[in-house]
């Protein structure tokens, strides 16, 4: 054999060896890959997520988006121009304080001080996180672990059950019972929590119930004497309360916000959350706080040093700008505080007189901006839909589709064993430009055409 014919053989071998050890090696990486490295078990069964299904599903420009809540009226102008003006300085763009950037946790216990009527230390009872979903998660990961028992109250944002599990524990739900009244006008206050059916759900594991108010989706603004008996379960049972607090400022005529951290007895076992972007109708701008006692936000705060460490500095030079200038409003018509809320009543109302006259039933909130609406009355006959999803999917994905009108599922808001009491809701967002209504409007007056 020629010298050149076996260089050519030997090369020809050498390749075959190499591509057989390399599938080989492919292979044996491809099972490892699989039977090793799948999910960890804090995500299992945590996959499915309303927000991405139904946000991709509203994004047809032709589809009018009363779904994810978020407004599409322009948020105050000094809020974005106090943003600008923070970019220009060349040291807000650069990391700032972990816990909170100084100016904005010293303009929150300036603010919350005042609605607490107490003193809340600026550093050590105040951490500024990435939304209302960063200081829920902090709270949850820093106080409650494997073995504990966390209460909710159904519908819930959505966010809760999941970080419940994340965080090693079991979330215990109980649905809001509606009374049975026969009323021409069913608002969030008809919806209740039966004390009995509370007591009943804490036990030596229960580490703390979450509430929201004003919740989200139903609108429900929980009265004092809710809250006071919510509160003496909390001390009963030695239990923390997580508050929920994002739609604070978004409370109607004829009702009040209060904190349960202000009750006698919870401010120690209290974290109350809240976020600029619902404060200041800047959702995108993803900030948001926890407050309370010390010995409980300093765990929030280990958590936040080892996960995001700080949040964006001139975001937070801005809001806390624009919380500075509604602290010296506070009180006066023309603080955003109050006025938000005079607007979106007005809104509130016009949506509930629109779905009316479609032949469906709003449930009035009395703070938030989501009205349930039961689509019960319009039997519309899903049947075709084969999917094994709640009605409620099933109606919104039509509605999107065929009439071109976007909100989202209830039964997102409720575990499993409460799904067929809320799967004839749906939630409509009234954030929404008067041409948005309109359009919104035109659509359920059309309804019945084909
Ligand atoms: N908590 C509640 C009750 C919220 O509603 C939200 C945000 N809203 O979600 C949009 C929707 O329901 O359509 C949060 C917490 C989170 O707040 P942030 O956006 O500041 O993270």
């Amino acid at each position: 054999m020629s010298i050149a014919r076996q260089v050519l053989n030997c090369f020809k071998f050498a390749c075959r060896s190499a591509n057989i050890s390399c599938r080989r090696r492919l292979c044996t990486s491809q099972r490892t890959m699989t039977s090793r490295h799948t999910h960890s078990k804090r995500i299992e069964g945590l996959d499915k997520n309303v927000w991405v299904a139904f946000t991709s599903l509203a994004a047809d420009p032709s589809v009018v988006n009363l779904g994810q809540g978020y407004p599409d009226i322009p948020p105050p102008s000094y809020v974005k121009q106090a943003l600008a003006e923070a970019a220009l300085v060349d040291r807000m763009n650069q990391y700032t304080r972990g816990f909170g950037h100084p100016s904005l946790v010293k303009a929150l216990s300036q603010v919350y001080g005042k609605v607490y009527g107490r003193q809340i230390d600026p550093f050590k009872e105040i951490l500024v996180t990435v939304g209302g979903y960063g200081s829920l998660f902090s709270t949850m990961q820093g106080l409650v672990e494997e073995g504990d028992e966390v209460i909710i109250i159904e519908p819930f944002f959505d966010c809760y059950v999941p970080m419940v599990r994340m965080a090693g524990a079991k979330p215990v739900l109980i649905p809001l019972r509606l009374v049975k009244v026969r009323k021409k006008t069913i608002t969030s206050a008809d919806w209740f929590l039966d004390p009995d059916e509370l007591s009943t759900k804490f036990n030596s594991k229960t580490k703390a119930i979450i509430i929201n108010t004003p919740n989200n989706p139903i609108g429900k603004v929980f009265t004092r004497d809710e809250l006071q008996m919510i509160a003496d379960l909390c001390i009963k049972h030695d239990t923390l309360c997580f508050s929920d607090e994002v739609y604070e400022w978004l409370v109607y005529r004829g009702h009040q916000h209060i904190k349960i951290a202000t009750l006698p007895g919870m401010w120690d076992r209290t974290i109350t959350i809240s976020s600029a972007g619902k404060t200041f109708s800047v959702t995108g701008w993803k900030l948001g706080w926890s407050i309370g006692p010390e010995h409980l936000i300093k765990h929030l705060q280990t958590v936040m040093q080892n996960t995001l460490y700080t949040c964006p500095t001139p975001l937070q030079e801005a809001v806390a700008q624009g919380l500075l200038r509604n602290f010296d409003l506070m009180g006066q018509p023309e603080c955003y505080f109050s006025s938000l809320a005079e607007e979106l009543e007005g809104k509130r109302d016009r949506m509930a007189a629109i779905v009316k006259e479609a032949g469906m039933t709003p449930v009035i909130p009395e703070g938030g901006y989501f009205m349930l609406v039961d689509v019960t009355s319009l039997n519309q006959d899903l049947s075709h839909i084969l999917d094994d999803e709640a009605y409620d999917y099933k109606f919104v994905k039509w509605m999107i589709k065929e009439k071109k009108l976007a909100a989202i599922p209830v039964t997102a808001f409720v575990g499993d064993e409460s799904k067929k009491q809320f799967e004839k809701y749906i939630r409509l967002c009234f954030i929404k430009q008067d041409s948005t209504l309109d359009a919104a409007g035109e659509i359920l007056k059309n309804w019945s055409k084909v």
